[in-house]
């Protein structure tokens, strides 16, 4: 696989067609956790309308290549690592920089994770999202709602998932940061972490029905396992060297027998990436709310549910689970 060695951040692009204003205020709507605009379902799926914007425009816009790769995920499931890792991956030993150090280290210095590996649901403009020359791509999309060209055109698909609790302590927190960045009443208003925990049971939450998302891209991922990587938070914490591998070699990418994985493993390392100046004081614009890098970068352990939700709860999401994926073969 060769990668140009030219990328750059890629700016947002903030238009949003009337039509498509039009079409999402036509769905079924609720008012998920509050302090936020309402969740709209299509095609039996919950989204904010930030996201189904961009959604709908890549949807009727994206051409996708066959050389395209994909890093798919539900929110904060570990998309940030997940981008970090591919980017070093996918770049590394192509950049030398004028210093001698490796010009991949130096973007992951300058550029955070998400800046460095577009959403295509955040750069509707697929002229924008074409500009870069890597052809790595994120998305928070569940599988059957992907533009059509990604499926048509068999291009690679990565996908994160992680334990329920995990992933919905990490929203809340998220998304109640969110809020709060752009008005501090929002946040009062925002969903008691009880509450949204109640919707996220339901399905209510942002790509929700969780499990079905995850459901969605492991059916695929049996369906079409030399094109659909499929795997796990909690894996890649307990062994990323691993990953680390798998990872190459399904871009196409291996490394060499003599090469060595642990400068990848280290440089994005949750410690690595928190501490750098660029996630410091950095600042991420989407759609008019801004929200500091370091949000992304919270606590970055297995298990840390514990900390805000009871053993009951608990128990709730794993039935809940249980039930949900059963007959799809998928256990967490
Ligand atoms: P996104 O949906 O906004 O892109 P995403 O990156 O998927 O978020 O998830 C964020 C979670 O990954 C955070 O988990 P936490 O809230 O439980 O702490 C974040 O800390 C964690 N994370 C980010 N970078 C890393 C990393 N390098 N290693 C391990 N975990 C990480």
């Amino acid at each position: 696989m060769e990668f140009s060695t030219t990328s750059k951040p890629i700016p947002a692009s903030g238009i949003s067609p009337e039509s498509l204003h039009e079409e999402i205020s036509q769905l079924p709507k609720e008012k998920g956790w509050r302090g936020l605009q309402g969740l709209f379902l299509y095609k039996n799926f919950w989204f904010y309308p930030a996201f189904l914007k961009g959604a709908l425009h890549a949807r009727d816009h994206f051409q996708a290549q066959p050389t395209d790769i994909f890093l798919c995920s539900s929110m904060k499931t570990g998309t940030t690592w997940l981008k970090s890792l591919s980017f070093t991956i996918a770049t590394r030993g192509h950049r030398p920089s004028d210093d001698g150090s490796d010009m991949t280290t130096a973007s992951l210095r300058t550029a955070v994770p998400h800046d460095c590996i577009p959403f295509l649901e955040f750069h509707e403009y697929s002229t924008a999202v074409r500009g870069s020359e890597i052809p790595l791509f994120a998305s928070h999309l569940p599988y059957t709602c992907l533009p059509k060209s990604v499926i048509d055109s068999d291009c690679k698909i990565v996908y994160i998932c992680r334990d329920p609790k995990d992933a919905f302590v990490s929203m809340w927190f998220f998304l109640r940061k969110f809020v709060a960045g752009k008005n501090s009443t929002d946040v009062e208003s925002f969903a008691s972490i009880d509450e949204g925990f109640e919707l996220f049971c339901k399905g209510s939450s942002s790509h929700g029905p969780y499990w079905e998302h995850i459901v969605g891209y492991w059916e695929a991922s049996i369906r079409r396992p030399e094109k659909i990587l499929f795997l796990k938070y909690e894996d890649l914490v307990e062994d990323t060297q691993l990953w680390v591998k798998k990872l190459a070699e399904f871009f196409g990418c291996p490394f060499s027998a003599g090469e060595e994985r642990e400068g990848v493993v280290k440089e994005c390392s949750f410690e690595s990436l928190r501490d750098l100046e660029v996630t410091k004081s950095g600042k991420d614009e989407k759609r008019g709310r801004v929200i500091e890098s370091s949000a992304y970068f919270r606590k970055g352990v297995v298990g840390d549910w514990r900390n805000h939700l009871s053993d009951e709860m608990g128990k709730k999401i794993d039935v809940i689970m249980e039930e949900k994926l059963m007959g799809s073969g998928f256990t967490f």
